[in-house]
């Protein structure tokens, strides 16, 4: 690490106590950015990067709701607005019980460099709260999302800050959300995206973080004249992201053989195919249940059960060609690393934001495999959120073939500026590099353009 960064991090940890995943985002793209800040003295001057890992501001805020047996229950409701250099706040919301400000300060600021690189003109943010949808009646949670919007409804508009869904919040939640938003604002706006398709919402949002994971792949791919025609894939998750995921890389003719959720993991030799990822998507979306339940559906799989005892995941230990850990941060940590690569994966594309821990990342990039790291292989979600907002603008709506189209060449154009960039700074064949430092080059110049903001 250079005295820069050391010096960088030391502040970094000493202002943000207690926020793990925040430092170890900043140190990543720290030691990225490092050979730009050595060739632009401006970006030092200005001091961009110290500028950049604080937020424009943090909203935090009391979200009191009755559950179903009339009993008062408090959450804690929380709003990063990170960066609005190059357009309105954009980014998700999660509802999931590990929710704390550290967690969403480092989403933010991967939010802020993985919009940048989507070409389109929105800034970073994120939010949530530590609401466990889980067990909740639709009733409870429609209540908790009304009063999250009462409070949050004041700090965000369709040209200011533009939230969409995360962990815990799809559809359903979008849509008690924006409902709330109307009536309290009494304006029909594009003020969340991931909205439904019959009151403003976008064709192709609900697949475009997994389509474009897999896109990503397939780019990767090409650069060494290969497909993911007959490649083996592990998938983590099961939500949206592992869903669509998987949906893509059978239609381009891979096999998927895993997927998981907080319980366990399956693992069925014989492939997920489009009868039983149909299932799954029941089982996920509408019946709310556990992947426990696909072994008494489906006889060629196996189930294990999640052992917090054990120093690896053994998902991940599993032969295959390529891999897309789709579920939730640091869930391939350093052992996962070392047994994909001894089970055969050379192709890792990140649906999941920071999936993999620093000496996960430093073995792939070591080894030389095609590394994809979330910020860019997981941006198809959030570009298709900007292309719904351009739609809402537009007040129209266009088909799926156009949408996809988009989806497609923007990350074509991601991966493709992550490799220029990579090259040009010296360090071909690593897109963590090419994708911090070409999201970071787009938000430091509008930043020195905008003035000390
Ligand atoms: P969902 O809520 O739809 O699904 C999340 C999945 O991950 C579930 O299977 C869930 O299991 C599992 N999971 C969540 N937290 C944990 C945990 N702590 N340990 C083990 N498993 C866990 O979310 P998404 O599919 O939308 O999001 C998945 C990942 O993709 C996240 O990292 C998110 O930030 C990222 N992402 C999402 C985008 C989007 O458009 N939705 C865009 C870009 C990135 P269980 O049901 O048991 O909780
Ligand atoms: O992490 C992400 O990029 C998302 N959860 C999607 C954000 C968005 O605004 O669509």
């Amino acid at each position: 690490m250079s005295d820069f960064v050391k010096s960088l991090m030391a502040d970094v940890t000493a202002k943000n106590e207690a926020q793990p995943e925040f430092h170890q985002a900043v140190e990543e793209v720290a030691g990225s950015v490092q050979v730009v800040l050595d060739r632009h003295p401006e970006y030092r001057s200005n001091k961009i990067l110290e500028r950049i890992i604080e937020p424009e501001r943090v909203l935090m805020f009391r979200v009191p709701w009755v559950n179903d047996q009339g009993e008062v229950q408090i959450n804690r409701g929380f709003r990063i607005e990170m960066n609005s250099a190059i357009g309105p706040y954009k980014g998700g919301l999660r509802f999931h019980p590990s929710v704390n400000l550290g967690i969403l300060k480092f989403l933010a600021f991967e939010q802020v460099f993985k919009n940048a690189l989507t070409t389109l003109p929105m800034g970073g943010g994120k939010g949530g709260s530590d609401f466990d949808p889980k067990g909740k009646s639709d009733q409870e949670v429609m209540r908790f999302c009304q009063s999250f919007m009462t409070e949050l409804q004041r700090h965000i508009g369709p040209n200011t800050d533009v939230p969409a869904g995360d962990i815990g919040v799809g559809g359903r939640e979008i849509g008690f959300l924006f409902g709330q938003y109307k009536r309290l604002r009494n304006e029909f706006t594009g003020v969340l995206t991931g909205k439904g398709l019959n009151w403003g919402g976008s064709l192709i949002r609900p697949e475009a973080t997994g389509y474009g994971a897999v896109y990503f792949a397939a780019e990767m791919l090409k650069t060494r004249n290969d497909s993911l025609k007959g490649k083996t894939c592990l998938v983590s998750g099961s939500g949206n992201v592992a869903q669509y995921t998987t949906e893509k890389i059978n239609e381009l003719g891979g096999k998927v053989i895993t997927l998981s959720d907080s319980g366990g993991y399956i693992f069925d030799p014989d492939g997920i195919d489009s009868k039983k990822l149909a299932w799954v998507m029941d089982l996920k979306n509408v019946r709310r249940g556990r992947m426990s339940e696909y072994t008494r559906q489906f006889k060629s799989a196996t189930y294990t059960e999640v052992d917090r005892t054990m120093d690896h995941n053994p998902l991940w230990a599993h032969k295959a060609d390529c891999a897309f850990p789709s579920a939730t941060q640091n869930e391939v940590n350093g052992v996962d690393a070392k047994n994909l690569l001894a089970g055969g994966v050379f192709v890792i594309s990140e649906g999941a934001n920071m999936p993999t821990t620093q000496d996960g990342v430093d073995l792939f990039l070591d080894k030389g495999i095609l590394y994809g790291p979330g910020k860019a292989a997981n941006a198809g979600g959030v570009a298709v959120s900007g292309l719904e907002m351009s739609q809402n603008s537009l007040r129209m709506s266009w088909p799926r073939e156009e949408v996809d189209g988009h989806l497609k060449r923007i990350m074509s154009d991601i991966h493709q500026n992550c490799v220029e960039t990579a090259e040009r700074f010296g360090m071909k064949g690593n897109y963590v590099a090419g994708a911090n430092i070409a999201g970071f080059l787009k938000v430091a110049d509008a930043m020195i353009d905008q003035g000390v903001v």
